[in-house]
């Protein structure tokens, strides 16, 4: 019997699957109501597929049959109203396979088929419907046997293929690897260590959807998109979406670029290229390890390796992220706030993370180096990270759950919902909430298009929802939470180590940080003065 959580809203039943699945790489399923519940699991759709998480979510349709004879017609006016025509579309251009259940005698190896489609690599979504009548009917009573329905396999790299990337790496003056989920697996990042180590490579993580590569490793350039895309005379992008945008910077003439991905077409997406002039759809830790093997016998030339690595050191300085300067009256900034988040990891600590602004901060801070001790979402579905949460503590029990999140993205995630599932189903986390009174990516997006715009000329950008809303109060309404409220750089600190301390006696926290507003402008008829 499988583990069974009932969630209150849809978002958080996909969403903590989504997260188990991160951690585990095992599919997960998801059962939801007819058409409604299959258009209120939203943007978690999106992100399981964008994230490729092997994911089977079930949807019953409405009874087909009026006749009172057969079990399971229709009993309720409902069923009239919620027989949608068409309810795979809701969700199919996301789905790696959907198929609605014809005969309950084939319902065990329909389910079996499934988890074969959405485990096998690139792995992803899969969606099931089946009127009620099916599911009333006796299913085979034959156990299936899965040891014949395995997984296929990802696909290999020959010698032939990693002896000319290495010769590639072994001549290449200045060679970068950007990647996003090369860490889903976890040995990957070790073997990454060990081929930068022999070559002397740079190493950029772009919205990294886990810990690909030690943040604090010397190789490590850090996190901004771009960074030495025009530089490198070799770049390999290893499991990544988006290396760069191109408005901002194109490789040079001379570099070649190599793409090896679990997902090399990328063909859920609409317009995507990136120019290769080799591209390989391939297990990347097979094709690291193949690469290792052969660097063994390899001599490097010790010249070239040390001029490598000058480059690496230089471009490093010259991306450092300056530091903030402090605020007056005890008030918080993002640094600080990073800083104090940087105390509470140790070895158990699972990171989940979910505050768009602040991404590249709060990583260039922590310098995560433990695989499997940080993810994100390779979606943008805002409302992912504090229902992950419950999913990668469950995963994961000993480990220490701290989600990172935007005031808009924790109200994107349905709070009610989530810590009282979290409560129900002893799944404490500690959540962090970036208050800094709204959306700050919409403005900033804003101002990329438009940087003297009417709403830069006049602070009017409509983004500062909920900007005196205790945020924490809910979690402790819906789910026994403990709430905080810090406003002063001063009892930051502390308030985290306490709040911490409780998610370790198995109570959730929520501790709400006030920053700068990023805004002044108030919405609707509110005459209230804004409060920066
Ligand atoms: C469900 C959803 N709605 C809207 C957006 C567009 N969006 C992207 S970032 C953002 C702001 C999120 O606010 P917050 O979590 O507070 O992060 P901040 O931008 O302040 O860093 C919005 C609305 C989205 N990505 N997802
Ligand atoms: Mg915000």
């Amino acid at each position: 019997m499988p583990q069974i959580i009932v969630c209150p809203h849809e978002m958080t039943a996909l969403s903590a699957a989504h997260g188990f699945s991160m951690i585990t790489r095992q599919a997960q399923m998801v059962l939801v109501h007819v058409d409604v519940g299959t258009q209120n699991l939203g943007c978690s759709v999106h992100n399981a597929a964008r994230s490729r998480i092997p994911v089977i979510i079930i949807a019953g349709l409405s009874p087909s049959t009026v006749n009172e004879d057969q079990t399971g017609h229709r009993t309720e006016f409902i069923h009239y109203t919620q027989d949608s025509t068409r309810q795979h579309e809701i969700v199919s251009q996301y789905m790696k396979w959907f198929y609605e259940l014809r005969s309950g005698a084939m319902a065990h190896e329909v389910l079996a088929r499934g988890i074969q489609i959405a485990s096998s690599c690139p792995q992803g979504p899969v969606y099931l419907t089946g009127a009620r009548e099916l599911w009333e009917e006796k299913s085979s009573t034959n156990t299936l046997n899965l040891s014949h329905w395995s997984i296929p396999e990802p696909l290999g790299f020959s010698d032939s293929k990693a002896s000319e990337l290495v010769e590639a790496l072994m001549t290449s003056q200045r060679p970068l690897i950007i990647t996003s989920y090369l860490g889903r697996h976890t040995p990957s990042v070790l073997a990454l260590k060990q081929l930068v180590e022999k070559i002397g490579i740079a190493v950029c993580e772009v919205n990294p959807q886990y810990m690909n590569f030690p943040g604090d490793h010397a190789c490590h350039i850090g996190y901004k998109r771009n960074s030495l895309v025009d530089e490198a005379d070799l770049i390999l992008l290893l499991d990544v979406d988006v290396p760069w945008i191109f408005s901002k910077v194109t490789p040079s003439e001379h570099c070649a670029v190599f793409m090896i991905d679990i997902d090399v077409q990328k063909h859920g997406l609409g317009f995507w290229h990136f120019p290769s002039q080799k591209s390989w759809q391939a297990d990347t830790f097979s094709c690291i390890s193949s690469m290792n093997q052969q660097l063994q016998n390899k001599c490097i030339d010790q010249s070239l390796f040390a001029s490598r690595i000058e480059w690496i050191e230089k471009a490093k300085q010259s991306l450092k992220l300056p530091d903030m300067p402090a605020l007056p009256d005890d008030r918080i900034h993002l640094q600080d706030l990073c800083k104090a988040v940087k105390e509470l990891i140790n070895e158990k600590t699972i990171l989940l993370f979910e505050s768009p602004t602040a991404t590249e901060r709060l990583l260039f801070t922590l310098e995560m180096n433990q695989p499997g001790s940080y993810f994100a979402n390779g979606g943008s579905g805002l409302g992912w990270g504090i229902n992950a949460a419950i999913g990668a503590k469950l995963a994961q029990p000993q480990s220490e759950v701290i989600s990172f999140v935007g005031d808009g993205s924790f109200i994107f995630g349905v709070p009610s919902s989530t810590y009282w599932v979290g409560k129900t189903y002893d799944t404490p986390q500690l959540t962090i909430v970036v208050n800094n009174r709204g959306w700050n990516a919409p403005k900033t997006s804003t101002l990329l298009v438009h940087p003297k715009g009417q709403a830069q000329t006049h602070d009017t950008y409509w983004i500062t929802t909920g900007h005196e809303s205790r945020f924490a109060d809910i979690a402790q309404a819906a789910g026994g939470a403990k709430a905080y409220r810090v406003t002063h750089l001063s009892k930051l600190g502390s308030s985290l180590q306490e709040a911490l301390s409780l998610v370790r006696s198995g109570q959730s926290a929520v501790v709400d940080v006030v920053l700068p507003a990023i805004s002044k402008q108030t919405l609707g008829h509110s005459t209230q003065t804004f409060n920066t």
